[in-house]
């Protein structure tokens, strides 16, 4: 079949949008109609050529929200019609890791996901013979995209794509690193570093934990009125600040250091600074961000002889196909707000301008709807 696409030809060239080829589902695969993706900052940083496991030409997009349109054979959970949430971090149920209850990071299809490929080791898109390949092993910046069906959650159909998809990653990765990964406890004292997409969801996640005083850095002052919206009870401008400055200012605001910190820039000095900013003797640091490929962090050990914790997460410490309809239902419920985080709705073809709205800081979620 034939399916629109916004495709990533080369790095730091913008997305084109053509008109691909896309072959059905096989074995244990669905086709899904998407109806609305996010473009979250991880998809700006492998189109800025960051990604070491980036490949081109490929099909951006990991947070998306759609229908089944089709499944291939011996597909039992889903069928065509339930509406679902692609998931790049997937839940066989019977790998290693999915058994070990220890983690998300479910093993079953990473190695071929990482090269932009299906489990069989083929990619579904081609355009005028030449292979696109997959991303995240979702793709959701085409309208239709073909998945794994252990990447697949299916969710309620009463919640809109709109706001829905954005739970695919941002929301998931912001309120599960606060419930799943740091595990944050009523009284808590919470920092967060940059107040984005995922910022602004790991303040949302630290409010309903019932955080004491939850204080959010960001070098964008716009950023300090989004961030009390969500619960954030102080703020911190670290523009042209030293971390030593940065540190004693948050040792201060928190009564001797966070009890949990997150970073959400993708910056490794700022990772550095939300380790050390942590309280003596019990302090987490968890790192959200992902940094540019080469980047290394740093600390003196000390700061972990010290008794600070430095841990990371990715999707939020989610198990995809159990935790995301609960999402869902929360944001439903109203135990989550989503919508005013979604500041931009854009077509396919007004997509680029997404990133130029990340990039110039002006966006909290851009979303783009078929
Ligand atoms: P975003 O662009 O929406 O937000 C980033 C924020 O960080 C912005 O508000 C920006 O002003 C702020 N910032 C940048 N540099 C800063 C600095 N030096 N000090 C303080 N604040 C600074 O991006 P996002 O979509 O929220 O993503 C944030 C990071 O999380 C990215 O690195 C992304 O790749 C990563 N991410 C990780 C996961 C995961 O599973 N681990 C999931 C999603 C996104
Ligand atoms: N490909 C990069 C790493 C990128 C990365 O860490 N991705 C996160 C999700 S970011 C979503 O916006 C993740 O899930 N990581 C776990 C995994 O298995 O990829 C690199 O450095 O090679
Ligand atoms: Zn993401």
């Amino acid at each position: 079949m034939k399916t629109r696409a916004a495709v990533a030809f080369e790095a730091k060239k913008p997305l084109e949008i053509v008109e691909l080829d896309l072959e059905g589902p096989k074995a244990g695969e669905v086709l899904v109609e998407i109806m609305a993706t996010g473009i979250c900052h991880t998809d700006a940083y492998t189109l800025d050529g960051f990604d070491s496991e980036g490949i081109f030409p490929s099909i951006l997009g990991h947070e998306g929200a759609g229908v089944v349109r089709e499944v291939g054979e011996g597909v039992t959970s889903v069928k065509a019609g339930d509406h679902v949430i692609p998931l790049y971090t997937p839940e066989c149920g019977k790998c290693k890791t999915c058994l070990s209850g220890k983690s998300n990071l479910c093993t079953a299809i990473r190695a071929t996901q990482g090269k932009g490929l299906m489990p069989d080791g083929t990619s579904r898109f081609s355009y005028k013979g030449q292979t696109i390949y997959h991303y995240m092993g979702c793709s959701t910046f085409s309208n239709f995209t073909v998945l794994p069906e252990i990447a697949v959650a299916k969710i309620r159909e009463d919640a809109p794509f709109k706001t829905s998809c954005y739970i695919g990653c941002g929301v998931t990765t912001g309120v599960g690193a606060v419930m799943n990964t740091a595990k944050v406890q009523p009284g808590d004292n919470v920092v967060v570093f940059g107040l984005g997409g995922i910022g602004l969801n790991v303040i949302q996640g630290a409010k309903l934990a019932g955080a004491n005083t939850i204080l959010g850095i960001d070098i964008n002052p716009d950023r300090e009125e989004w961030g009390r919206q969500f619960g954030m009870t102080d703020f911190l401008n670290t523009k042209g600040m030293t971390r030593e400055d940065t540190i004693a200012k948050i040792v201060e605001i928190t009564d001797g250091g966070a009890d949990y910190s997150f970073d959400a820039t993708g910056n490794t000095e700022v990772m550095r600074t939300a380790l050390e900013c942590c309280h003596r003797g019990w302090g987490t640091s968890v790192i959200i961000g992902v940094a540019e490929a080469g980047k290394e962090i740093a600390t003196r050990p000390f700061q972990l002889v010290t008794g600070r914790n430095w841990r990371g997460t990715a999707f939020g410490g989610a198990k995809g196909r159990t935790d995301v309809p609960k999402i869902v239902d929360m944001y439903m419920d109203g135990k989550i707000a989503i919508d005013p985080m979604i500041t931009h709705v854009l077509t396919l073809d007004e997509i680029n301008k997404g990133f130029d709205l990340m990039h110039a800081g002006e966006s909290i979620r851009s979303v783009v709807a078929y």
